[in-house]
């Protein structure tokens, strides 16, 4: 690869393919290297005084919108089973418009197995029952007055990033449909264990089994200790009541587990000596492996993340400095590190993670970026506490059936044209 001589001089390189090093991308603005950015400034007495600037603007309203300018920020509608469960309906969430780490509620993604219902809160109870000592029935009033609890943690699909794991060729899509199904919240709700103390677990009880309001009766069976360690009964997302797409009027919340377990529309726990093996957690919700045998109770999801920024459907504005920004995150506890390679693999370099790194949430990682024009593959691998690293695709693939979908965790690699087209590839 060719570099000016006054690029070389400006810029510390990392890695291959135009990796800088962590703290560039300030020293690169300073001196003036992220070309073409910026336009100089008028001299104020110059400057066009828009109207808004004029005029009173509009008042006060009760409940705020994004800016109408940006109302094409929208779920992705996922479609892939609509002819054969019409009933069953998906949508993602668009990473690739968002910066941060917190999802807007109504950005959630979403799985409904039965559509989403609409409940009447009033009438709404939690039940607990089977080997308690004494069974209780929650209203959402009486919940109000139990202790809560705070806490920002991942959702995600055990389906996310199902096209990638199933398809031939790589699908020419954003990562709103490619890797949605994951999306994070600031949770608040009462710590499942209050609502087991109370109910006083008998010896024998190991399971709970979760059931949802909603028509298919999504039911999972969960063991206790989960429950008792974090298990939470969520009544608010990001400050407000949860919205009815995410489990209104409550949900249960188990962090860094698969999303199906997560009941939404949260009514009945039943305390069980065993798992009962649901519809949900028999066919559904199993993994199929290699030698075709399935593998049941994967609970936690695991170590992985991708590009937001630059992403497929995205197109690069000319050569230059970038940001290469995106999402980590590991169902068994925080991120410990994220790398960054722009040469399809061949050197890596650390990216800078955004903190406070929390447990079994989104974590925000960047690194800045010369792109000099060139076609490239940019991917990103991230590692967690517990040591375990994000595979390639190919050892993934060989781990499980050709079938099988659910808990892809593998490298996203994004082909960078020399046109400045980004796509996405398999490597
Ligand atoms: N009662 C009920 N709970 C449910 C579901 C459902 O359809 N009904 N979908 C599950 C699945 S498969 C996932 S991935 C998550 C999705 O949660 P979200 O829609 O809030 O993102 O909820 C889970 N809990
Ligand atoms: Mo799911």
């Amino acid at each position: 690869m060719t570099r000016s001589k006054s690029d070389s001089t400006a810029l510390d390189y990392a890695a291959g393919g135009g990796l800088l090093s962590r703290r560039t991308l300030l020293t690169a603005a300073a001196a003036g290297t992220v070309a073409g950015l910026a336009r100089p400034g008028a001299a104020r007495a110059e400057a066009e005084i828009p109207e808004w600037t004029k005029a009173a603007g509009a008042r006060a309203r009760g409940y705020g919108m994004p800016a109408a300018t940006e109302a094409s920020v929208q779920r992705a509608i996922i479609e892939p089973w609509q002819d054969v469960a019409p009933a069953f309906s998906l949508s993602g969430t668009p990473h690739h418009r968002l910066r941060g780490t917190i999802t807007p509620n109504g950005l959630h993604y979403e799985v409904h197995h039965g559509g989403r219902p609409d409940i009447d809160p009033a009438r709404h109870q939690l039940m607990i029952h089977g080997l308690v000592e004494r069974p209780l029935q929650f209203g959402v009033e009486a919940l109000e007055r139990y202790p809560m609890v705070t806490a920002a943690h991942f959702l995600e699909c055990a389906g996310n990033s199902l096209f990638n794991a199933v398809m031939p060729e790589p699908m020419q899509a954003g990562c709103d449909m490619l890797h949605g199904l994951v999306s994070n919240t600031e949770w608040t709700g009462v710590p499942m264990a209050v609502l087991m103390e109370e109910a006083g677990v008998k010896p024998e009880g190991k399971w709970v089994v979760a059931a949802g309001a909603d028509g298919p009766s999504l039911a999972r069976s969960i063991p206790m200790e989960k429950i008792m360690s974090d298990g939470m009964l969520a009544l608010y997302q990001n400050g407000e009541r949860i919205r009815p797409e995410q489990g209104y009027p409550m949900r249960l919340l188990l962090p860094g587990w698969e999303g199906n377990m997560n009941i939404k529309w949260l009514t009945s726990l039943w305390v069980t000596e065993a798992p009962v093996h649901t519809k949900d957690e028999s066919g559904e919700y199993t993994e199929i492996l290699a030698d075709g045998s399935s593998l049941q109770f994967t609970f936690a999801m695991g170590v992985k993340s991708f590009i937001t920024h630059p992403s497929a459907t995205m197109t690069m504005n000319g050569p230059g400095v970038y940001e290469i920004s995106g999402l980590a995150w590991s169902g068994a506890g925080k991120v410990a590190k994220v790398e960054v390679s722009a040469d399809g693999g061949e050197s890596w370099a650390e990216a800078a993670l955004a903190g406070p790194v929390l447990p079994q949430a989104l974590t925000r990682f960047s690194l800045a970026w010369h792109w000099d024009g060139s076609p490239l593959v940019l991917m990103s691998r991230a590692t967690d506490e517990t040591g375990a690293v994000q595979p390639a695709r190919a050892d993934w693939k060989a781990r499980y059936h050709a079938s099988n979908f659910l808990h892809y965790n593998a490298i996203q690699p994004w082909q960078v044209t020399a046109e400045g087209a980004v796509q996405n590839v398999y490597l």
